[in-house]
Order: C-alpha cells, then sequence, then structure tokens
C-alpha cells in the first residue's frame, strides 16, 4: 500500500489530512529530490534534514569534544587538534529510520516521510576508534554516550539529543567523527562543526553537533535510545532496537511531471530507467528488478564507490501509450528484499514497501 498522490484511495483508511504539526516537520526536514538520483554523491544542499530540535549555531574555533565518565585518563580536545588526526574520507549512504513512515497504515503520527529521506554524501574525518582507545574505558564500561548541543522536549521529557553504541558495536562499525562533507566544511543543518557518522545504520546514531562522549558503566538511557527508534507494537512493548538499515530501492522518476501531483508524463518508445539500491551494514546488492509491463525484470547494477554507499542501477523499457505504475525492489546478498507490506510498527520506521511511480505515456 502506498499513500502517494497517485493512489488516493488509500488514504480512505487513515485521517485524511496531515495535521499542521506533520506539515511544519515535512518543511523543516526537507527530503533529496529524486530526479538527483543519478549522481553517486548527492549534491551538497540537497542531502535530507532530520533534526528532532532546533539548529544550533557552534562556533568552531570555541568548539571542544569531551572524552568524559569511566576512561582512565579522560581529555578534550579542540577542532584543529581533531581535524589535526589522520583524515579519511568515505562515500556514505545515511538514511532517516523513518524514510516511508507516510506509507504506513495506520499512519504513525511523527515526520511523514514518503521516499526521500536518504542521501550519500563523501564525509571526511577521522576514526572514532584510535581516539576511544587513547581515552582508556574503564574495564567495566558497557557503553558509550554521544551527546549532540541541541536540546528539547519529546513526549513531555526534556534532553539533549544522545545515542550510544556499545563497545561491541564500536568495535565492529567504522564509526567516524566527522567535519566535512563533499570537500567543504559541514553545514550547520547537518552537524557543524563536528558529528559521528554510523556508517551501514540508519541516521539517529550519526549524532549532530557533538559535544560529549561518554563512557559509562550501565548502558546509557537517554530518550532517544530508549524510549523511541524500537521497533514496537505497542506502547508498553518495550521493542527491538533500530539499528542497520535494512535493503530499498528508489526509481529517479522518468519524463516529466506534474508540478503539483508529480506524476509523470513521458512518449512512446525506448526510456532508460536508473535509480539506486542500498542495505545496511555494508551488505552489497544482489539484484534489483523492477515491474515492466506486469512482469518483474533484473536491472544492470554497476560497482559501488564504497562498500557504506548506495549502488546504482539501470534498466531500458519499450514504454507503450497508456497509465503504468512502475515499481523497483532490490534483494541484498543476504538475501533480504523489500516486502510489498512490511510489518507494521507504532514509530513508522524501516517502511521499505517499495515506491510505486505512476507515469502516463502518450504522444505529446
Ligand atoms: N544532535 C542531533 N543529531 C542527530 C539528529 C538530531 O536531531 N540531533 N537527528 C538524527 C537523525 S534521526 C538523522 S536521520 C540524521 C540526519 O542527518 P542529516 O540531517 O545530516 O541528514 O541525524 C541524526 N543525528
Ligand atoms: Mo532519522
Amino acid at each position: 500500500m502506498d499513500v502517494s498522490p497517485f493512489n488516493p484511495g488509500a488514504l480512505r483508511s487513515e485521517p485524511p489530512e496531515f495535521s499542521r504539526s506533520e506539515l511544519g516537520l515535512a518543511n523543516r526536514n526537507s527530503g533529496a529530490l529524486l530526479e538527483l538520483l543519478d549522481a553517486d554523491i548527492t549534491p551538497t544542499g540537497t542531502h535530507y534534514l532530520l533534526t528532532h530540535f532546533d539548529v544550533p549555531l557552534i562556533d568552531a574555533d570555541a568548539h571542544m569534544l569531551d572524552f568524559a565518565g569511566a576512561f582512565d585518563t579522560p581529555f578534550r580536545l579542540s577542532m584543529a587538534e581533531i581535524m589535526a588526526l589522520p583524515a579519511i574520507s568515505r562515500a556514505v549512504t545515511l538514511e532517516c529510520a523513518g524514510n516511508g513512515r507516510a506509507g504506513m497504515h495506520p499512519r504513525p503520527v511523527s515526520m511523514p516521510w514518503m521516499h526521500e529521506a536518504v542521501g550519500t554524501s563523501e564525509w571526511t574525518g577521522t576514526q572514532l576508534a584510535p581516539l576511544i582507545a587513547r581515552a582508556g574505558p574503564r574495564a567495566g564500561v558497557l557503553d558509550f554516550a554521544f551527546i549532540g548541543a541541541d536540546t528539547g522536549f519529546d513526549k513531555g521529557v526534556p534532553h539533549p539529543f544522545g545515542r550510544s553504541l556499545t563497545p561491541q558495536q564500536l568495535a565492529e562499525l567504522d564509526v567516524m567523527l566527522v567535519w566535512g562533507m563533499n570537500g567543504a566544511p559541514l553545514l550547520p543543518q547537518h552537524g557543524a562543526p563536528l558529528r559521528l557518522i554510523v556508517p551501514g545504520w540508519y541516521g539517529m546514531a550519526s549524532v549532530k553537533w557533538l559535544t560529549r562522549i561518554e563512557a559509562l558503566e550501565h548502558f546509557y538511557q537517554g530518550f532517544q535510545q530508549v524510549q523511541t527508534y524500537r521497533f514496537r507494537q505497542h506502547e508498553d512493548d518495550p521493542g527491538e532496537p533500530v539499528t542497520s538499515i535494512q535493503v530499498r530501492s528508489l526509481m529517479k522518476p522518468p519524463g516529466v511531471p506534474d508540478w503539483f501531483t508529480r506524476t509523470r508524463w513521458l512518449r512512446p518508445g525506448p526510456v532508460r530507467l536508473s535509480g539506486r539500491a542500498w542495505s545496511g551494514g555494508g551488505v552489497p546488492i544482489a539484484r534489483v528488478e523492477v515491474l515492466l509491463d506486469g512482469q518483474w525484470a533484473d536491472a544492470t547494477l554497476r560497482p559501488r564507490p564504497d562498500i557504506y554507499a548506495w549502488t546504482s542501477w539501470q534498466i531500458d523499457w519499450a514504454a507503450t501509450s497508456g497509465m503504468h505504475v512502475l515499481v523497483c525492489r532490490a534483494t541484498d546478498a543476504n538475501g533480504n528484499s523489500q516486502p510489498m507490506s512490511p510489518p507494521h510498527n507504532l514509530g513508522g520506521f524501516a517502511n521499505t514497501a517499495p515506491q510505486r511511480v505512476q507515469v502516463h505515456v502518450a504522444e505529446a
């Protein structure tokens, strides 16, 4: 099921309109422009945005990152000290865990993403693990909390945006401390001057405006760690945590759009369809299939620039006059693919139901 404007019948079972609060969130948290999906690196400024509270304006010259808590040798680093560390740049695809939420039934009321909460940037920074090792976590450390400079309320609970990773997760993930995006300093809305990038995980783990890393001898209990980002069936269900990105694909909509409904128009004849597919944890994409005239056909895949970056795909279609719904679905090397109706959860996370693109094929 899909609530795209091409399928208004699907709206019957849910509130007929998005609330003003949801519209407000949708205005602040922009999505990617699907027509730019042919770019390996999402052009800076068109990368999706998800900010829970307010974007803080931080003076990079005065900014310090604190390594605090249960470390043997806690320390603080200035941006100059961090940027003098060995630098790495990696193309990493970031996706919001709420991507696809607006297509869930019933619709969880939150940031109403359709399909666009994804982008790939070349992130420049340094590896986190050597710095944690330098600070020397005590033997009893169970968790590392990553705290952002932004604070606000959710469900009446005031908190800074914070997330955590266990020592084992840190050992398995190529976590980066990042100050650059596509060869330029981070933009304020993407976490300037310093953020975490946790490749292969949904975006909530990649804490922006990072100010503090705290070693804990208990599990971090921050709101964004324990009260949300969990696959829950009902309010009292503790649920499973949301972690790795689940396999998904998107199509660059072909032809030209109606500006309001985004329905496409194109002429009959050969058309090259293209798009992207990605999965979490560095797992490669094994297959992308596209539904063309009632038949699933295999798209051609191109190698990805980094194990954490999306794969591009393409397929040729002989478009015939009439209305068509184009659908793509990906399968990763672990054999996971996009279910037609993914299981519901309260938060509306990881709705990987395939995108449907309605096209009207006709002579001018
Ligand atoms: N400090 C802080 N970090 C944050 C967030 C936030 O609201 N505050 N949002 C998270 C979520 S849910 C996502 S999907 C990504 C989005 O990163 P982007 O806005 O750079 O695309 O940032 C994550 N890091
Ligand atoms: Mo997110």
